[in-house]
């Protein structure tokens, strides 16, 4: 604490419908109690207030606009040199809670981008209610605004709501509470846990948001569901950052920052597949089912999204306890090749990290640590073309390359067992040939989707599948069919030593009293692209991937709830 406080002077505008309780508000706040005989607000009026805030002294010069829009001419009078606003509505009354967007517009359109605090007023009167806290959570997500619940009769949270906006009219954050070095405190833990048990509403009205942002790649449109992320992220008090190499596939990074390090990021992605056919459910809207909810990209990736920002509410509540780092990275373009999503950002945009987690679906059962490595080959036949009914003067390239094709299947390859990964795979993924019915084809070809293990080399795979040629040829004179490798990925693991996997381990071990298990799989996640960068990376999530990209596609609330729990934990421990 230094000796002299520092002093401060804002202008804020108080709006909203009439008769919501500004005048209350402002009466509760500056003079400590609710005024019945209160006077409609004619025009304006104003009052000051002083608020501490730590070291600092801030006089609110607060404004009190009149609802009556017989005045609007005078607004934009009224709101110049706000510093910030407060739109109050009334939750007894629908309206005015539907006007909560337009007069937050208004309020921007004179000032820019101000910040603001939603209030919903007479909370005192719980029978009269007509506005659910999700849906109010909702607009003031779309604002980026924090969402406060008062009531100017009884006081209850009007200070609170003051001193948020002064918090952020300052740009300082609340301190952290109950931090000791290296250990995360039990009572904390305690906290966080019950926190976010509390807020299974929150939860799913956020998910439902996520769902409903229809950001399908193809073609990407990630900026619909950036959004949200980013109302959230306001909301929350992270610092964040847009970055798109293409307009509209956006990447938000948000971060908190406690001194330099370590830093923890946590990764989830945007982009969705499209919803394809199937669907019982409407693909783009949450529908809650037996305690799960459906929808495109429940599982892969909103669901796990909405958990990681939950968690990240969580530590909020507790004005963040940690040291180092922490970033909440939601990419684009990870359905179709990362290329506009991680990539861009850890090879264009300097973002790195000492450990991260990627949040996509293992079940909330096991750790993700090690990918297999991919191999894409280009098989072309060439074969002679003659007249359809006269086969025997051609050679058919269809045929031979489905003689290669069949065989390839059954390709054995030299590798040496992993003790996370079964067999490498093979699959062939597209064909391509023949230009009429009636003609003997000249040319066909395929691609093949290999995934290797740590012990083979993509230069082996092909001199193998070349070997698997020269054999078919053998039995089959006249055949031609060239290899051609397209390109690849390594394969990437991370110790199941490194801090980012003991940590998850241990956190995973205290909340569901269950050991998880360490696995490898078959495809890859960005986590891959973090491990090449030399960030140590886990995956770790709720959902089944089994259901990503399916019809009805759907994830239980109970795994989202657990996963929140997870990262919450991880985040305290690896950063304390
Ligand atoms: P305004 O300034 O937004 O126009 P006022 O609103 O502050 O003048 O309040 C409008 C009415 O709502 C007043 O009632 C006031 O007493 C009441 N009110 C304001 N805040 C609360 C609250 O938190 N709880 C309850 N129960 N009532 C509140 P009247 O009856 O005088 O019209
Ligand atoms: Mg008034």
């Amino acid at each position: 604490m230094g000796p002299k406080q520092e002093e401060y002077a804002f202008k804020i505008t108080v709006v909203g419908d009439g008769g919501v309780g500004k005048t209350s508000l402002i009466v509760c706040l500056t003079e400590n109690r609710f005024s019945e005989d209160y006077k409609m607000t004619l025009g304006t009026s104003f009052a000051a207030q002083t608020v501490n805030i730590d070291d600092y002294v801030v006089t609110l010069q607060i404004w009190d606009l009149g609802g009556q829009p017989s005045f609007s001419h005078l607004r934009s009078f009224f709101y110049a040199g706000s510093k910030g606003g407060v739109v109050v509505f009334d939750l007894t009354d629908e309206k005015s809670f539907q006007n909560v967007p337009v007069w937050a517009k208004e309020l921007f359109s004179v000032c820019g981008n101000v910040p603001i605090v939603i209030i919903g007023n007479k909370n005192d009167l719980a029978s009269g209610r007509v506005v659910s806290r999700a849906d109010a959570e909702r607009v003031a997500r779309s604002l980026g605004a924090p969402y406060i619940e008062t009531s100017a009769k009884t006081g209850d949270k009007v200070n609170m709501a003051f001193q948020g906006i002064s918090r952020r009219l300052l740009g300082v954050e609340e301190k952290p509470a109950m931090v000791a070095e290296g250990v995360v405190i039990p009572e904390l833990k305690g906290k966080v846990l019950s926190f976010i048990d509390q807020r299974r509403e929150y939860l799913l009205n956020l998910l439902g948001d996520l769902i409903s942002a229809r950001s399908i790649n193809p073609p990407g449109n990630e900026k619909l569901a950036a959004d949200v992320v980013q109302g959230e992220l306001y909301r929350i008090g992270l610092h964040t950052e847009t970055y798109e190499k293409e307009s509209g596939r956006t990447n938000v990074v948000g971060l908190v920052d406690r001194g330099s390090s370590p830093t923890l990021m946590i990764v989830t992605h945007l982009d969705v597949v499209p919803a394809g056919d199937g669907w019982i459910y409407e693909p783009f809207k949450a529908t809650p089912t037996d305690g799960r909810i459906a929808g495109r990209g429940a599982v892969d990736d909103k669901g796990p999204m909405a958990s990681v920002l939950l968690a990240l509410q969580a530590l909020k509540a507790f004005n963040f306890p940690i040291r180092g780092r922490l970033m909440f990275v939601a990419v684009a373009d990870e359905e179709t090749g990362n290329e506009l999503g991680i990539k861009y950002l850890l090879n264009e945009k300097g973002l790195t990290a000492d450990y991260a987690l990627v949040a996509e679906q293992t079940r909330c059962e096991s750790i993700e640590i090690a990918e297999k490595g991919r191999l894409w080959v280009k098989l072309k036949s060439a074969g002679i073309q003659a007249h359809g009914s006269m086969p025997g003067k051609g050679v058919n390239a269809i045929v031979n390359l489905s003689k290669v094709l069949s065989r390839i299947e059954k390709l054995k390859m030299k590798y040496s067992e992993h003790p996370l990964f079964n067999a490498p795979t093979v699959n062939v993924g597209t064909v391509k040939g023949g230009v009429a019915v009636n003609i003997v084809p000249a040319s066909a070809e395929a691609i093949v989707d290999i995934r290797f293990l740590p012990s083979q080399d993509p230069k082996q795979i092909v001199n193998e599948l070349r070997e698997l040629v020269r054999s078919v040829q053998m039995e089959n004179p006249g055949l031609e069919v060239t290899i051609e490798p397209l390109n690849s990925d390594p394969p990437t693991e991370v110790s199941p030593e490194d801090p980012v996997v003991r940590v998850l381990e241990k956190v995973f071990n205290e909340v569901t009293k269950n050991k998880p298990k360490l696995i490898g799989i078959g495809g890859a996640t960005v986590a891959k692209h973090c491990i090449l960068r030399g960030i140590p990376t886990a995956v770790f999530g709720p959902g089944d991937s089994n259901e990503a990209h399916t019809a009805n596609e759907s994830v239980s609330v109970d795994e989202l709830l657990k996963a929140a729990k997870i990262y919450a934990l991880t985040i305290l421990n690896l950063l304390s």
